[in-house]
């Protein structure tokens, strides 16, 4: 799966911003436009025993360039929320559920 970071009319988003995958399959978060974004997932709203340090980027790194990309695997079955620390005030927030 691939998840845009930012949409193509310039809106602080994730596209799409609610999705769902298999468990064990990929999602690749792409540049779009309006970065630098990053992907962190929420601690409190991921499955039970979930570590988000291990499918979250680094806290301190940001995707600055066109077509730069972070990929995640994500194998236990559930809801995960995920959010762009700079833009998770303006709404840039996420959510996959693994099925
Ligand atoms: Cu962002």
């Amino acid at each position: 799966a691939e998840v845009l970071l930012g949409s193509s009319d310039g809106g602080l988003a994730f596209v799409p911003s609610d999705l769902s995958i298999a468990s064990g399959e990929k999602i690749t978060f792409k540049n779009n436009a309006g970065f630098p974004h990053n992907d962190l997932f929420d601690k409190k709203e991921v499955p039970a025993g979930v570590d988000v340090t291990k499918i979250s980027m680094p806290e301190e790194d940001l995707l600055n360039a066109p077509g730069e990309e972070y990929s995640v695997t994500l194998t236990e079955k559930g809801t995960y929320k995920f959010y762009c620390a700079p833009h998770a005030g303006a709404g840039m927030v996420g959510k996959v559920t693994v099925n």
